[in-house]
């Protein structure tokens, strides 16, 4: 099959992963800069369809500001390339050591709105549909540092005052949430896919609010992501994805989509294509890696095209696992699809199962095919079907 990247496969890339220098707690940066505009062009050429950033990844410097808009924007015009997604720094500035949008001080708080405003106006400029929000400092150490009840009414408080503005506007553009358990606080705000569905049903505007989840935060917490996934579809709260790769709970290892958990990695690719059932996801396949510190040039770009690669490697993967007979029949001895029937019939009430009989014991000592539907998904995994 082929696995050159195309336009159709909407493949996105932020400017900060292959921008990423290297820079580490433990050492310095091991590359050096690469100009955000040059990285749109290579972004094209390995076949990417989009692009996306945060503020500070597109215009590092203010004094050329307008000069850097004017070049990307050329790139993009000379590319096809589009922005579909934008997101904020709210974490690399000391200014955010404490906190952005739910930081303690509240001319922080006030700082880190006045940033995200202004990029929502770059963004909607640009056309980008989503506005990615990452809380990476949103959180705590201690825990008499953060009333955490507070901190969550600031950050609805923010997010109703965006939403507001944006509709106000006229923007097209939708927030996503991105959960993430750890790192760089002790313990972060919105943890999980599961915390961020649940506040957002507390906001004014639930509809302009859902989930931009990453594999390796999900992974991180010891979740499993297509799982996540799966639900956040089922609430039609997957409004963006960010895909990585990870090796259990540990650091967040940001790595090339399909290293880490590559088992993982088939069933969300098997989870955004709907192929089990329902609805799938259709947004950019965004990936947010980072190519390992020892790399240098050549390895961002290789690591960035094995990105794609090991996408359309396991969509392949995924389809010929779906569409083999042999996993329909192992399917229909599992009953999945017969967990899509609704347990009553129409008409029956809990008193007619409350006087019907069960074969308890049989139904105790039935088969329910796992191991064998698990073993044939492997054999498809693995190329050896
Ligand atoms: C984001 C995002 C992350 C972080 C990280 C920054 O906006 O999605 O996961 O920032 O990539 O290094
Ligand atoms: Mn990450
Ligand atoms: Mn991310
Ligand atoms: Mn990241």
């Amino acid at each position: 099959s082929d696995l050159t990247p195309t336009p159709d496969d909407k493949f996105s890339f932020g400017l900060w992963t292959v921008g990423w220098q290297g820079t580490d707690v433990f050492g310095p940066a091991s590359r050096s800069l690469l100009d955000p505009v040059e990285a749109t062009y290579r972004l094209a050429e390995i076949g990417a369809a989009a692009v996306t950033f945060h503020d500070d990844d597109l215009v590092p410097d203010e004094s050329l500001r307008e000069a850097t808009l004017e070049r990307f924007e050329k790139a993009l015009a000379d590319t096809g390339l589009v922005v579909e997604m934008v997101t904020t720094n709210l974490f690399s500035h000391p200014v955010f050591k404490e906190g952005g949008l739910t930081a303690n001080n509240r001319e922080v708080r006030r700082y880190a709105l006045s940033k995200v405003v202004r990029n929502i106006d770059l963004a909607a400029s640009l056309g980008a549909r989503t506005f990615v929000l990452w809380g990476g400092r949103e959180g705590a150490e201690h825990g008499g540092g953060k009333d955490v009840q507070a901190a969550l009414d600031r950050y609805a408080e923010s997010l109703n005052l965006l939403c507001a503005y944006v509709t106000e506007q006229g923007y097209d553009l939708r927030f996503a949430l991105e959960p993430k358990p750890n790192e760089p606080r002790g313990d972060i705000l919105l943890p999980t896919i599961g915390h961020a569905l649940a506040f957002i049903g507390e906001l004014d505007d639930p509809a302009r609010v859902g989930l931009n989840p990453e594999v390796g935060h999900e992974e991180m917490a010891g979740l499993n992501f297509a799982q996540g996934i799966s639900q956040a579809l089922w609430h039609d709260k997957l409004f963006h994805v960010d895909l990585n790769g990870q090796h259990g709970p540990r650091f967040d290892q940001d790595l090339r989509f399909g290293a880490g958990n590559v088992r993982g990695a088939f069933w969300t690719v098997d989870a955004l294509l709907g192929a089990g059932s329902g609805k799938a996801y259709d947004g950019y396949v965004h990936f947010d890696f980072k190519p390992p510190r020892a790399e240098a040039s050549d390895g961002v770009w290789a690591s960035a095209s094995a990105c794609m690669r090991n996408y359309l490697v396991l969509r392949e993967r995924v389809r010929s696992f779906r569409a083999d007979p042999e996993v329909a029949a192992a399917l229909d001895a599992a009953e999945v699809a017969t967990l899509r029937e609704p347990t009553m019939a129409p008409g029956e009430t809990l008193a007619d199962l409350r006087a019907a009989t069960y074969d308890i014991e049989g139904l105790a000592e039935r088969s329910v095919g796992m191991e064998v539907l698990d073993q044939l998904a492997m054999d498809h995994l693995l190329g050896i079907r």
